[in-house]
Formats: C-alpha cells, sequence, structure tokens
C-alpha cells in the first residue's frame, strides 16, 4: 500500500503556505530579481582581458584566459576574487577593504598564522558572490576590494602594532568598512586603537574567542593573549562595552580572567550558550556592547569553533561552537551594525583540506551580507 495516501499532516492551502515561507523558496522567488549587473560586467571584463574562448566553446560567456571567477581552482587569487587595490590611495573607492595583517609573533603557542591573509584569500576562489541563505549577490549590492597586506615587522610586535595602527586608520580616513585579516589576536589592540579614533563616542566590542586574551603581559610583552586590556584603557573602549562570547577550555586563561573580573568586561561562556542558546546569548551580548555606544567592532578569533571544525589555529581548544551556531551569532551581530571586523588566529600550516580558512573566509562573507541586507552597508534603506 502507497503510505503517501495515509497522511493527514497538511491540507493542501497549508502545505502551500508553509512552502512559500520557507527561506530556501523565498530565495528562488527573488533570483528572479535580483540585479545580474556586476555579474555582466564581470564578463565583459573577462573577455576584454583574457580574449574570446576558442570556437569550440558553446558557453560564450567563457574567456579565452581565465579573468573571473571560473574556474574556482585557476587564476591568482585574491578574497573572493575582488579587485586587488594595489594603490591603496584608491582604496576608498570600494565600500570594503579587506586586508591582511600577517603577524604571528604575538603567539604563544604554535605559530603560522602569518600565513592566515594567503590561506583565506587563496580558497575563498571557491565562493561565489550568490548565497541563497539570505537571498544576496553580495557583489551586485557592494563594491569590495582585496587592500594587500599591511607591511608587518616580524620582529618586532611595538612597531607592527604601529603599521597595523596607521594602516586601518588610513582605511577609514578613506571611508571603507575594514575587515582585517589576521595573523594573530595581538592585531587586536592596533585595530582597536585605529577604530576608536574614528568613533565619535563609545566604542563597544564583540569579541568571539574560547580564551578571554585580557592578561596585561604573557612572557613580558603584549602577546596575543593581552590585547583588551590594553584596548579597554582608551577613553572611549570601555570594558564595561566589552563582550567575551565563547570563552572556557584549558588553556592560558588564568591571569586574564582575573582582569577581566577587575576591569568589568562581559564573559559569556560555552556553557553558557550551551545553556541559554545562541539567540539569548547574543541578546545579552547586543545589549552590553550597545550600551549608550555609538558603534561597535566584531573581533572574531577563528578557535571560537571547536577544532573538529577549525583545526588550523594555534591554541584550539575542544568544545566549542559548532559553524551553524557561530554563523548565526555573527549574523545577529551585523544585524544591528558593525563599524568594522577582525578575523584572527587561521593558522594554515596546521590547517586539513582548508576547512579553517574556507570557514573564515564564510564569517566575513556572511557578516557583510547581514551588514548590507539591515543597510548599515550599501543602498538599501536601514530597517
Ligand atoms: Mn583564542
Amino acid at each position: 500500500m502507497d503510505k503517501r495516501h495515509e497522511r493527514e499532516g497538511f491540507t493542501d492551502e497549508e502545505l502551500e503556505a508553509a512552502r512559500s515561507e520557507l527561506a530556501g523558496m523565498r530565495s528562488r522567488r527573488q533570483l528572479t530579481d535580483m540585479p545580474e549587473t556586476r555579474r555582466k560586467e564581470l564578463i565583459e571584463r573577462s573577455h576584454d582581458l583574457g580574449l574570446e574562448a576558442a570556437p569550440s566553446i558553446n558557453d560564450r560567456n567563457i574567456s579565452l584566459f581565465s579573468r573571473g571567477f571560473d574556474p574556482q581552482f585557476a587564476g591568482i587569487n585574491t578574497f573572493v576574487r575582488s579587485p586587488y587595490c594595489e594603490d591603496i590611495n584608491q582604496i576608498g573607492g570600494y565600500d570594503v577593504a579587506v586586508v591582511g595583517a600577517p603577524f604571528d609573533m604575538g603567539t604563544t603557542y604554535r605559530s603560522g598564522t602569518r600565513f592566515g591573509p594567503e590561506g583565506v584569500r587563496r580558497i575563498s576562489g571557491v565562493y561565489d558572490s550568490y548565497s541563497p541563505d539570505l537571498g544576496m549577490d553580495l557583489f551586485e549590492e557592494i563594491t569590495i576590494a582585496d587592500a594587500g597586506d599591511i607591511f608587518v615587522i616580524p620582529s618586532n610586535i611595538e612597531k607592527t602594532f604601529d603599521q597595523i595602527e596607521l594602516g586601518v586608520d588610513h582605511l577609514l580616513d578613506q571611508g571603507t568598512f575594514p575587515v582585517i585579516i589576521g595573523g594573530d589576536h595581538s592585531i587586536g589592540l592596533p585595530d582597536t586603537k585605529a577604530i576608536a579614533k574614528h568613533v565619535g563616542g563609545k566604542l563597544g566590542i564583540i569579541h568571539f574567542d574560547r580564551h578571554i586574551d585580557t592578561a596585561e603581559t604573557t612572557m613580558d610583552e603584549r602577546m596575543h593573549t593581552t590585547h583588551w586590556s590594553h584596548a579597554t584603557k582608551l577613553p572611549n573602549v570601555p570594558p564595561t562595552n566589552l563582550v567575551q562570547i565563547g570563552i572556557g577550555g584549558w588553556i592560558g586563561n588564568h591571569s586574564g580572567v582575573q582582569v577581566a573580573e577587575d576591569i568589568d568586561t562581559t564573559v559569556i561562556s560555552m556553557f553558557d550558550i550551551d545553556d541559554i542558546g545562541v539567540d539569548r546569548a547574543m541578546d545579552i551580548a547586543l545589549e552590553i556592547a550597545w550600551k549608550d555606544a555609538d558603534a561597535v567592532y566584531l573581533s572574531f578569533d577563528i578557535d571560537v569553533f571547536d577544532p573538529g571544525y577549525a583545526p588550523g589555529t594555534g591554541t584550539p581548544e575542544p568544545g566549542g561552537m559548532t559553524p551553524r551556531e557561530g554563523l548565526k551569532a555573527v549574523r545577529r551581530a551585523a544585524a544591528e551594525g558593525l563599524v568594522g571586523m577582525d578575523l584572527v588566529e587561521i593558522s594554515p600550516p596546521y590547517d586539513h583540506a582548508d576547512i579553517t580558512s574556507l570557514l573564515g573566509a564564510r564569517v566575513v562573507m556572511d557578516t557583510l551580507s547581514t551588514l548590507v541586507q539591515h543597510g548599515h552597508l550599501g543602498t538599501r534603506p536601514t530597517d
């Protein structure tokens, strides 16, 4: 007997209503109305720069030399194949600047994050600019440039901080949204110093990490365990607007937790997320970060994800977030607006099959597209 005829779950009308409310179905409908201007421009450009394909190729969108998105394994990669803004004086012509800060001398355990920007760029070539999750073609909404890397000084943390602060300061002066790809997390200090200068009032920070990163010093220096204790000494970056999400485990948190207690940051542990859920955790986080603040900065340490999903990092801590939890959390943060973001601690030498770099690139894409969706980037009205 055919079991389909025994089901009585939905009337035809109820089923149609439920079906049409699915995000997957909404994306299907939206695709018809989505602009394809940028997509067509890219095809034209690939023909201008890469010549017409051989006569036997039926798809005439294909060029002779690969100069666009395809093939995904070909070409010289920038972040998601965005244009390389080699002349950094021109960066103000773009909505978003993705910049590398390939510095890993702030690392206290195993290094390799100096290859983070390169690793993210290379695997990000697999991404298209369209996602059905948000029903959006990101490149139709905003212009993104790859600004290349800031010149870091491998042997000198403090000089590197000066370089990064001035570099991010330049991006902000030019009016572009900075996405800083580390590098280890010590770069959170110069990033915040530059950002804080450009915010009139208070700056809040939403910090995803398994580690609290609020020690005063580690091994006598300002390493990747110390940035928030120094950043929150800036007059408009109060520790009471710093919210730290996903903290826990057994690696290097002792001295930082004492400082967090002394200066009063908000710590939401991974066990908290387990107990109260991502949405409730983000309700609290957003309330804290935005309290009397003019802007909020997102600092995302890839090690907040469980090392099963993100093994390519310097201090992996078992028991972290799943990708779906982490991505949901950053989308919640981005929905209320951000002044900039960093993505740190991706260490390609410890990665497997690029999964950590791929997840990192996804964090950036989901953040940017959510900012667009809620009118904080590009030209959509604010909701
Ligand atoms: Mn960490």
